[in-house]
């Protein structure tokens, strides 16, 4: 845990009803996996959703109407934030492991994407953030690798009961144009450093290094309300929105 705190904006995902067996406790709920991210802006971008399968995770009592689903870890951090149905307690509703959540399909905020589906990553900390990451392959290499190793790999699919229609319509979606890599600057980076997997994880730090400072202060939004705007001024708009519409929440830890 570092010094200085660091602050997400919670993306409500909503789990489209009906519930798979484990979750039917839940129904007639408005159930949401709350991704943790740091770029409110890729939001359009959207292909799916993170969970780390061996994780532990619980659907936990916000409100009257709205769970959240994240790790224990989260819900204690949020409880204190005032988002929690009792004051500083979480109630967790259902216990799940990651492995429930592969395959529930969302509806998610901004993504082009209708309908999107939850799915393994290995890199996922459960002592970080919720413990769900949301998936934007043409801005994120580690979203991009773990993405394209499900694509490639369907031994990979299989191990973790993944469905190829989860995975395979899926394409990158582009929403920001950087300056020296694309719009697909992701991919661009990883096919350039040669990465294989998602397992190599000091090619993907340093992917990341190389292409977050120009897409920041340099990239222009290609597609939404902010379209042709840079990246550095549309980031605040899009969370100020989220945020007004009830479709994020701010967490911090
Ligand atoms: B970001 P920092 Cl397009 N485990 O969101 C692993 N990764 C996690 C996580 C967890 N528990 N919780 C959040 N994250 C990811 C979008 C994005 C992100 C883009 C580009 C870069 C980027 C879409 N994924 O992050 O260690 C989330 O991915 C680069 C830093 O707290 C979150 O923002 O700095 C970011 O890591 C937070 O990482």
């Amino acid at each position: 845990e570092g010094v200085i705190p660091q602050e997400y904006t919670l993306i409500k995902m909503e789990v489209v009803s009906p519930f798979p067996p484990k979750m039917s406790a839940l129904e007639g709920k408005k159930v949401f996996l709350a991704a943790a991210t740091l770029r409110p802006e890729t939001m359009y971008g959207q292909t799916n959703a993170w969970v780390l399968p061996e994780g532990k995770y619980g659907a936990f009592e916000i409100n009257d109407t709205e769970v959240f689903v994240m790790t224990y870890r989260a819900a204690l951090n949020l409880a204190y934030q005032r988002l929690s149905h009792i004051p500083e307690k979480p109630t967790c509703l259902v216990e799940l492991s990651g492995q429930d959540l592969i395959g529930l399909p969302l509806r998610s905020p901004l993504a082009f994407n209708e309908i999107i589906y939850t799915l393994p990553m290995l890199s996922v900390l459960t002592d970080k953030g919720t413990g769900i990451v949301t998936s934007v392959p043409s801005d994120s290499p580690d979203d991009y690798m773990a993405l394209h190793d499900l694509k490639s790999k369907p031994a990979f699919r299989a191990k973790f009961g993944v469905k190829d229609e989860w995975v395979v319509p899926f394409e990158i979606v582009p929403i920001i144009n950087h300056p020296d890599f694309g719009d697909r600057s992701a991919e661009r980076i990883c096919i350039e450093k040669k990465i294989k997997s998602q397992n190599e994880r000091d090619k993907l730090d340093e992917a990341k290094k190389t292409i977050y400072k120009g897409g920041f202060y340099e990239g222009i939004m290609t597609v939404g309300e902010f379209a042709g705007m840079k990246v550095q001024e549309a980031k605040g708009l899009i969370r100020s929105k989220l945020l007004e519409t009830n479709q994020a929440v701010v967490y911090s830890e």
